[in-house]
């Protein structure tokens, strides 16, 4: 779907979208039509070829709607795994790169190269070293790496707790980064990255909007129910887009969300992909839980409205009141309930803890 506003969208295209594109970016405009390619479930028995055939599809779909940049979401090559408890360490290394672009996914990085759209992919990778990242790779219309980012704030559990329908092992599969949020210069804007469960905590935004991001690309998988208190599952959605439309708003900065949604083997994931305006408005949001591209075209000046403005952080932002965010948490009360039953079982053998 692609919604109207006058202010960022051109929604019809009457010349050659490709021609379009080449004009725009000659322009002072700093216009970048943007389009979230949410996937729809991939299964554990996909290969990385199948899935890299959908990717191409949405990509193939960017150029005709004339797309500078193809977000994908989070782990855009596999099945979302860490819902499983894999004790045998070769299968879980199945599921993670070691190169990128492996022969796979190559296909993907040639023809976007060759229709000059950036794209951003998310991925698990395992380093040379043997470190474990959930990761977000951001190339250029020319196929060059502009940005390798790694999720911060990694949710779920660390040890099997067969008592739940599915697991969410995240904690166990995946180090967090050992480097903060930044901003990219690319685009002709500032971009900044952050992965799924980042999209939560208001100090994500924050620290790319210290640094002027414009373009914020956000790429998740939720799954709807959430064991430790089940209350919160009909609000899925409208958590999500709380914190990306307040992380928009506070920021004065697009936010891209994409999501892999839709039954996943057995397990619910939320789709509702969208494009938020720096006014916080949600400007183009997926109709469907499937392979779908969502598109916008966002004019990185409307930022300043709001960066010039009630948030012109030089002016009005209050520092030395906030120092006690980013010191360690303090202890200061119990939790008022015990999160989920105790945790049984060990720790895979690949990482330790
Ligand atoms: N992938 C990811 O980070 N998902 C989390 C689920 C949290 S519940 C364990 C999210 O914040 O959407």
């Amino acid at each position: 779907m692609s919604a109207n506003n006058d202010k960022t969208l051109t929604t019809h295209l009457e010349s050659d979208p490709a021609d379009e594109r080449v004009s725009r970016l000659s322009s002072n405009l700093r216009e970048i039509t943007v389009g979230a390619a949410q996937l729809g479930p991939i299964a554990r028995d996909e290969t990385r070829a199948e899935v890299v055939e959908r990717l191409l599809a949405l990509l193939h779909e960017g150029h005709k709607q004339g797309c500078d940049l193809v977000v994908y979401p989070e782990m855009a090559l596999t099945t979302f795994f860490p819902r499983w408890w894999i004790d045998d360490v070769d299968e879980l290394n199945s599921f993670y790169e070691t190169e990128m672009p492996s022969p796979e996914v190559k296909p993907l990085f040639d023809e976007a190269a060759s229709l000059g759209i950036g794209f951003c992919l998310g991925y698990a990778e395992l380093t040379p070293d043997g470190h474990r990242y959930n990761t977000y790779l951001l190339v250029d219309g020319e196929g060059n790496e502009v940005a390798k980012f790694r999720k911060v704030h990694i949710p779920g559990h660390e040890k099997h707790e067969p008592q739940r329908p599915f697991q969410h092992l995240e904690r166990a599969y995946f180090e967090p980064a050992s480097e903060t949020f930044r901003t990219w210069t690319a685009f002709r804007g500032e971009i900044g990255l952050a992965l799924c469960n980042d999209r939560r905590w208001p100090e994500t935004y924050r620290v790319m909007g210290l640094a002027d991001v414009e373009m914020i690309l956000i790429g998740y998988n939720t799954p709807i129910h959430y064991y430790p208190d089940p209350s919160q599952d009909f609000l899925a959605g409208f958590h999500s887009r709380l914190v990306m439309q307040a992380g928009a708003y506070q920021n004065g900065t697009f936010v891209v969300g994409v999501a892999k949604g839709g039954e996943e083997e057995g397990v619910e994931s939320l789709a509702e992909s969208c494009i938020i305006g720096p006014s916080g408005e949600v400007l183009a949001q997926a109709a469907t839980d499937g392979d779908e591209l969502v598109v916008a075209t966002c004019n990185l000046n409307w930022c300043a409205a709001y960066k010039n403005t009630l948030y012109d952080f030089s002016r009005y932002r209050r520092p030395e009141m906030y120092k006690s965010i980013s010191e360690e948490m303090p202890v200061i009360f119990e939790k008022p309930y015990v999160e989920g039953a105790p945790i049984i079982g060990e720790a895979p053998p690949t990482l330790g803890g």
